[in-house]
């Protein structure tokens, strides 16, 4: 249905291109990286600026719904962890909207885009975090997903985001383990336990597939972004390899995948699977999904109580500027 809708983006063949693009696709099939002072097509400029900003904005909300749960973690060592989990997160929004003003962006333009709810972020972080066990299901599944996505972008074009993403890699990495660190110990707990991880491996699974981005053929951006490796693999290419790596650690766990139609086929190697609700995809992309305004009124708060912050720091720059031009 939505492939019927949607248009893919058209890209030029190399005789259709001019003698800079043409240099600028040779540099990128040689896999040399682009940097923000050389000469780059608007469009590729554009596309990037699109995908990383909405990228740190995902990083960003994304610390909401994990947030809500350090006041209530079962126990200290658990507050510490989920603390500095989110704490990275923070670190990984901060180190992508500085990559992505290289590209000639401000990060106050990127915010506002942010606040006034033009720009995107994950659909992931629309959902609700109702007990404690979504913490592991997030770190297992939304990190997991997450890392598919990213490990191939170390490898994109445009070199401050590739770099970007090395240590953003090793601490998503690191995400992932403790949360399915904490799913082993509810799935081996009390039956109260497992049926809590149960739970949230319910409610989390078919969003955390979803994030992967609707359908190939209703992709619009893949094809060009394919062809400027600022995406090096598609959205179902992807998807499918994490459904394929998560079924093993379910199963280790003991848990079940909300998911009857799916089974092994042997013939494609890989595991089938169900239907996905792209119009719950779709509703949640348009700002409709269970947390989307609650999200947005978060992060316009934080803006707002913020103010004094960004006052005090600009008067002590100017401040710094003005004694050093009387020295
Ligand atoms: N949610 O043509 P495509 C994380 C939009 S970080 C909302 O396929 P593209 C860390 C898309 O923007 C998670 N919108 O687009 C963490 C486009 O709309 P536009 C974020 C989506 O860009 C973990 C339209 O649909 N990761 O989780 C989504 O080629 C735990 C058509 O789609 C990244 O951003 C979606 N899921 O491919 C934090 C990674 N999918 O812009 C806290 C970098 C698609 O024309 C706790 N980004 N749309 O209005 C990417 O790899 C790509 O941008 C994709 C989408 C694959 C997400």
């Amino acid at each position: 249905m939505y492939a019927q809708m949607v248009k893919t983006q058209e890209v030029k063949s190399t005789t259709e291109m001019t003698p800079e693009e043409l240099d600028f696709q040779r540099r990128i099939d040689a896999d040399i990286k682009i940097e923000p002072k050389d000469w780059m097509p608007e469009e590729y400029r554009k596309t990037l600026i699109r995908q990383m900003s909405q990228h740190a904005h995902s990083e960003i909300v994304g610390m909401l719904p994990e947030g809500n749960w350090i006041t209530r973690a079962p126990t200290l060592k658990r507050k510490s962890i989920l603390l500095a989990k989110v704490q990275d997160e923070a670190g990984h929004g901060l180190y992508i909207y500085c990559a992505a003003e290289t590209l000639g962006v401000s990060r106050e333009e990127l915010l506002q885009q942010l606040l006034s709810g033009k720009a995107k972020y994950s659909s992931i972080f629309n959902y609700p975090t109702l007990t404690w066990a979504d913490m592991g299901a997030i770190g297992w599944l939304v990190d997991g997903a997450a890392i598919m996505n990213q490990v191939p972008l170390q490898r994109c074009s445009f070199g401050p985001y590739a770099r970007a993403m090395v240590r953003v890699c090793k601490e998503e990495s690191f995400h992932q383990r403790q949360g399915y660190e904490i799913m082993m110990v509810m799935a081996r707990g009390t039956p109260e336990q497992k049926a809590m991880a149960q739970d949230a491996l319910d409610r989390w699974w078919w969003p955390a597939v979803m994030m992967f981005g609707p359908p190939d053929a209703a992709s619009i951006h893949s094809t060009q972004s394919m062809q400027w490796r600022i995406k090096l693999n598609s959205n179902d290419e992807l998807r499918q390899k994490f459904i394929d790596e998560t079924v093993k650690q379910a199963e280790y766990l003991g848990l079940a995948i909300p998911d009857p139609d799916l089974k092994w086929n042997e013939e494609r190697g890989h595991y089938d699977f169900g239907a996905i609700d792209w119009d719950e995809f779709f509703e949640v992309v348009k700002g409709n999904g269970p947390c989307n305004r609650e999200r947005l009124r978060a992060r316009r708060d934080a803006f707002e109580k913020g103010a004094w912050v960004r006052d005090a720091a600009n008067a002590y720059a100017r401040k710094r500027r003005e004694s050093a031009s009387f020295s």
